[in-house]
């Protein structure tokens, strides 16, 4: 009888091991290495801003909000009574997710980052933490979140989320101490709201955990609003942990602890602060930078949709920009700000087509490429990949003759988008020179491909 007992109890614990084995297997946690990979090759993607702020377009009468329209509840003097009326309005009728995605991978973009909640507090997706989302307060009434999730997935694109930190709508976060709420008293390291651990602990977090839960993989979460003196470092270090247990393989930006040295992105302490990758915003690096690093950008002066601002960066720029941030080893996140129907910009679209036609012809000298291995010369950028050095030209020779770096060991130069017609190629001591077609074959860049000797 003993050894019966024994051989059931045994079993039992083998098979009770087996299945909490069988659990912890379901999700295989990859290295780091491999856990960026998908991201290091992504190069580009799209970072979208949409809100009740999108309804606001940042003007309030004759006013006009300065900077980023997504800002329109602090720089156009809303109290948060006073703002909630908009969140009640939010009825974009014309959003298309599906039409959003092939928008996004027609233009070449392998990911997309949406923001679930900016500093407004107003949630794109079902939140069981408040009412303050489009599921309740909104006539709209339909799940954002899960509706752009199902289309990335569909169209093999990376599903991202931002999320924001600051929350000016929650009384325990936007810092209800003062009687006139300031959001500059932020910034002032000697106000410390007392009750935001509160909304870090019993809000923030399970908002997260609800986004990290109900949506299918998140290939990166992107949190916003690190810079407020209540967020501390300990929380930011407890937030990167918190995601990595429920989903291991999420990669998250360093704004999710304190280690931003300021728009230049990056963390001059590495290894004392949480977060997988820089994160410079509306600036490129001079040099190359050999961290995880990826460079977020408007397409015009704001992040928000604002009709008043018309200061739209050409298509061209666009185009140099991706393959100068790729050529200093980084990401290119450039925004989309939708406006309050759920349209993109007709600005936008035009630019994302343009960029479109160029990363088809011209995607496998950014997809997947390092940064390069010379100083960047006076007529464009260097990337490099298996064994291939690209050189993007922005400035065409106009004697037909491209100088690249003396270092260069060719063994056969083409064009990217003519592979069959060799180029004639002489190094000397000084450079080595190829010989180009009279007219750039290409627009705004042309790719010359350096098959590299041995
Ligand atoms: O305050 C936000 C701003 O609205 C926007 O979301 C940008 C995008 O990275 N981040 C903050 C400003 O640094």
């Amino acid at each position: 009888m003993l050894k019966k007992t024994l051989l059931v109890v045994l079993l039992s614990v083998f098979c009770l091991g087996n299945v909490n084995a069988q659990k912890k297997s379901k999700v295989k946690k990859l290295s780091d290495d491999e856990r960026m990979e998908w991201w290091r090759d992504s190069k580009f993607g799209m970072f979208i801003h949409w809100g009740a702020y999108s309804i606001i377009g940042g003007e309030r009468g004759t006013k006009i909000a300065g900077g980023g329209a997504e800002w329109a509840m602090d720089k156009l003097d809303y109290t948060v009574e006073d703002y909630e009326k908009f969140p009640e309005m939010f009825n974009p009728v014309l959003f298309d997710a599906d039409a959003w995605v092939s928008m996004a991978k027609d233009a070449g973009m392998k990911y997309i980052v949406l923001t679930s909640k900016h500093h407004e507090g107003f949630g794109l997706w079902d939140s069981k933490v408040s009412d303050y989302d489009v599921m309740d307060t909104s006539p709209f009434k339909r799940d954002i979140v899960k509706e752009l999730s199902e289309a990335c997935k569909k169209q093999g694109i990376k599903f991202c989320l931002y999320y924001s930190i600051v929350d000016w709508h929650h009384p325990q976060a936007q810092g209800n101490l003062y009687p006139n709420y300031n959001i500059a008293q932020h910034d002032d390291p000697s106000v410390v709201n007392p009750e935001f651990p509160q909304y870090f602990k019993n809000y923030m977090k399970p908002q997260v955990k609800e986004l990290l839960t109900n949506y299918g993989d998140i290939g990166v979460v992107w949190f916003d609003g690190d810079w407020i003196s209540d967020y501390t470092t300990e929380m930011g270090k407890e937030l990167y942990s918190f995601i990595r247990d429920i989903q291991p393989n999420t990669i998250v930006n360093n704004r999710v602890d304190k280690g931003r040295t300021g728009m230049d992105g990056m963390n001059n302490k590495p290894g004392q602060f949480a977060g997988d990758f820089g994160t410079p915003e509306q600036e490129i690096p001079d040099t190359g930078i050999d961290t995880d690093w990826e460079a977020c950008m408007t397409m015009n002066g704001t992040w928000g949709y604002k009709p008043a601002d018309n200061k739209w960066k050409s298509s061209e720029d666009l185009i140099q920009k991706l393959v100068d941030i790729v050529s200093k080893g980084g990401n290119f996140l450039l925004n989309i700000g939708p406006d309050g129907f759920g349209r993109f910009p007709a600005e936008s679209i035009r630019r994302l087509e343009a960029m479109g036609q160029w990363t088809k012809k011209n995607g496998e000298s950014v997809y997947g490429a390092s940064a390069s291995p010379y100083e960047k010369p006076k007529w464009g950028r260097y990337t490099e990949k298996d064994g291939v050095l690209y050189a993007h030209v922005f400035d065409w020779p106009k004697d037909g003759l491209l100088k690249l770096n003396k270092d260069v060991k060719f063994k056969k130069v083409t064009m990217l988008t003519d592979p069959d017609t060799e180029l004639k190629a002489l190094g000397t001591s000084r450079e080595v020179i190829v010989e180009v077609p009279m007219m750039a074959p290409g627009y705004p860049v042309s790719v010359v491909k350096i098959e590299l000797a041995k």
